[in-house]
């Protein structure tokens, strides 16, 4: 009989997503979300506007970052579910949804399609989504496709250009819309969901009179495993620490998360569709 364990790896393989329920306990959330507001208040945080939803960056060692790997319990959960070897930490964001925003348009988070480690199994990059209030079709809940990660869906043929920064597709647009075969996670403040990079997701619009905030933990389950280049190109992410000197195990529990890469420096073209 297979152990639960088992079962729970082979999950997320097949599904491309894994529920993690009560990931935060309530004073971790309530922390978060007034550290959410002096972040956003600060105004230092490199914000990323795109159209519907806002990304603050977190750094290392940023005081968010601390709340949630203080617990080496919730590292723990997430290794689990993701069958993680070497896990690695690569970026962080607050991604808040404003007041009466509109949809977040079906989108992988997956960057370079043109490397053939894309049409691998098992996930190269996860991103662990951190719900600070409960969400519902109503006030910009999470959607995803479920297994989209491992097959072409025809919603691919719509992802274009548009689908980075400056554009917004009409409201009626495939894009925009609900899908048939789409899954929407109920979730509860302090929930997480862990999802391929490769996954389709994307929001429901945000109808409420509230800002709806999400931590995105973004990670490497195998660094070990992955390609030079690989390496090279997310070990350089602009999350991580320009002095890695200032950290070290004796101080920072989850120090270990750093990706560590000595090879050439390296930046690889983004590529962002499957078909490209
Ligand atoms: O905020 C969310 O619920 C998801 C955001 C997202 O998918 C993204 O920013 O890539
Ligand atoms: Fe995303």
């Amino acid at each position: 009989m297979k152990k639960l364990k088992d079962i729970n790896e082979m999950k997320f393989t097949k599904n491309g997503f894994a529920l993690l329920r009560s990931f935060l306990d309530e004073t971790s959330c309530d922390l978060i979300r007034s550290e959410i507001e002096a972040t956003i208040n600060s105004g230092v945080s490199g914000a990323c506007i795109r159209p519907n939803n806002t990304l603050h960056l977190l750094q290392f060692d940023h005081e968010i970052i601390r709340i949630v790997f203080g617990k080496p319990e919730r590292l723990k959960k997430l290794k689990k579910q993701v069958a993680a070897k070497d896990l690695r930490w690569i970026s962080g964001y607050i991604s808040s949804k404003e007041p009466f925003s509109p949809p977040l348009w079906w989108h992988q988070d997956w960057w370079c399609w043109n490397h053939e480690i894309s049409f691998r199994k098992d996930a190269a990059q996860v991103a662990l989504l951190i719900y600070m209030q409960s969400t519902t079709l109503k006030n910009g809940a999470l959607r995803i496709i479920p297994s989209s990660h491992h097959s072409h869906h025809h919603l691919n043929k719509f992802r274009d250009e548009r689908n980075s920064q400056e554009n917004e597709y009409e409201l009626d647009h495939p894009l925009m819309s609900a899908s048939p075969d789409q899954f929407s996670p109920s979730i509860q403040k302090g929930d997480a969901i862990v999802i391929d990079y490769r996954l389709l997701h994307g929001t429901e619009g945000n109808q409420s009179a509230f800002r709806r905030d999400c931590i995105i933990l973004n990670f490497t389950p195998n660094w070990v495993c992955l390609p030079q280049e690989i390496k090279s190109h997310l070990a350089g992410h602009m999350c991580q620490p320009k002095n890695i000197t200032q950290f070290s195990s004796k101080d920072c529990s989850y120090f270990n998360l750093l990706p560590e890469f000595s090879g050439e420096k390296k930046i690889m073209t983004v590529s962002l569709f499957p078909s490209d």
